[in-house]
Formats: C-alpha cells, structure tokens, sequence
C-alpha cells in the first residue's frame, strides 16, 4: 500500500513539473517573439538574456518543508508560486519595466503579484522586478493555469545578485559583516552603472531608448 502511494506520489509530482515546463516553453515562446519583433521594429534587442528552470520533485519538497507548507501536491501548487521560474537579463532599467508591461498586458496572463525591488530594493541591496503570473497550457484534459514566476532585471543587476547568491550560500546565510558591507556597497555601485549607461544609451538612442527608425540609425552591434 505504501509502495503503490509513493509510486503515485512520484507519478503525480512528475506531472507537476512537466505542467511547469510547459508554462516555461509558453513563456519563453512569449519572450522570443518579443525579442524578435522588437528587433524587427526598432533594430534593438532589449534583452541579453534569458535562463529558466523547472524546480525538481526534491527541491520543491524541501523549499515546502522549509516553507512550513503542507507537502501535499496540491498545496504546493497553490502555495509554492516559484516551481517555474523564468531570469529575463535586460540591458537597461527601463527595459525592464517595458518588458514586464508588455507581457503582462497579454490577454492570457494572469497577474498574480508583483514585487518591483529595482524602486523598492531589499536592503541588502537586491534589485530585480518579480512578477508572479498565471497563464494557461492546453493538455489534452484542457486548458489548466499555470504559476510561473518571472524575475527581470538589468545585466548589473544580474551580475550582483549572482555573486551575492553564491556568496550567501557558501556562508550558509551566516554573512560575515564586512562582506555584507561590502556587498552593500557593490550594489550602489551596479546602480550608478545602470543611471550612467542608461543616460549614455538616451543620448545615442533618443529619450525612450529605442532607435528612430525614421532616419538614420547606428546598428545595436
Ligand atoms: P533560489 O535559490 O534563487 O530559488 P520565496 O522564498 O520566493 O517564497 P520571497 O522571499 O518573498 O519568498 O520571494 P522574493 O523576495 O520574490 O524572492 C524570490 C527569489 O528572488 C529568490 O528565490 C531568489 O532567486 C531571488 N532573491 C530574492 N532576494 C534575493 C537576494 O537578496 N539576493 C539574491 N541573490 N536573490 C534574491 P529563492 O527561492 O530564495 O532562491
């Protein structure tokens, strides 16, 4: 009896993630199409690039157990809203909210929540806009909404949260003080990269930092 739960457990938790891979290829179909169009358009490619996962059966279980969320499959699919995530790496903070608006303005997805800690940073100095959103995949049960968490953020701000990331698990959280500062102090730094590289890009690029197509313009390579 045991043997036949776990067999379903695992049965039902590989139908989870594969729903969820599913989002992510809707997703990432979303955001080609955007980078191409763009491109197509204003002959400048917004985004530099993108990365996404699909947590495995074991990393959900443990974030849910962390979480304190029942590890019922249910459950953690209502609750644990980071099973598909999507990394958007833009070139400018402006780019970043264009993105963002643009995806969720499409009919099929469905805004959850939101959090922007490029305007509000974490203070660590985190910075990323994060989008929790829901769209549809169409199995052959029907259509079935699918949670995908959407992190966008600027190549400074990529370049820091990685370094931060690794340094806070190699400390296993326990940061020493004087890394921390200095941490703090780096981010301040890849925010005054963004303001001078944004304000370079407006003065070639024009105030909203797409290419005026109408007359002559420089190539984004
Ligand atoms: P991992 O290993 O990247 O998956 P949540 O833990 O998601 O339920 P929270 O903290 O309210 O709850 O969500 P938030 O703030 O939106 O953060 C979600 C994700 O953003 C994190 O996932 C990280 O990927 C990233 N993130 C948030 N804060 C920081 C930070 O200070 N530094 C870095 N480097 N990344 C951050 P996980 O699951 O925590 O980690």
């Amino acid at each position: 009896q045991r043997l036949a739960f776990m067999a379903r457990f695992r049965a039902d938790i590989t139908r989870l993630q594969m729903e969820h891979q599913f989002a992510v290829d809707e997703m990432l179909t979303k955001v080609t199409i955007l980078r191409q169009e763009f491109q197509h358009l204003h002959h400048y490619n917004p985004i530099e690039h993108v990365v996404s996962r699909v947590k495995t059966p074991e990393s959900m279980l443990r974030k849910a157990i962390r979480k304190g969320i029942d590890p019922d499959l249910s459950v953690i699919r209502e609750q644990l809203t980071d099973i598909a995530g999507i990394r958007i790496t833009c070139s400018f903070i402006a780019d970043t909210y264009r993105i963002l608006n643009t995806l969720i303005s499409q009919d099929d997805v469905r805004v959850l929540e939101i959090k922007d800690y490029i305007a509000h940073p974490k203070p660590n100095g985190y910075k990323s806009l994060h989008a929790i959103v829901s769209i549809p995949i169409f199995l052959s049960t029907g259509p079935v909404d699918v949670t995908v968490e959407l992190q966008i953020r600027t190549v400074a701000m990529d370049f820091w949260a990685t370094l931060e990331h690794k340094i806070f698990y190699k400390y296993d959280g326990e940061v020493p003080q004087p890394l921390i500062d200095e941490l703090t102090d780096a981010a301040a730094i890849a925010q005054e990269l963004d303001e001078r590289m944004e304000q370079l890009h407006s003065q070639i690029h024009g105030a909203n930092g797409v290419i005026d197509t109408s007359g002559t313009h420089l190539d984004e390579d």
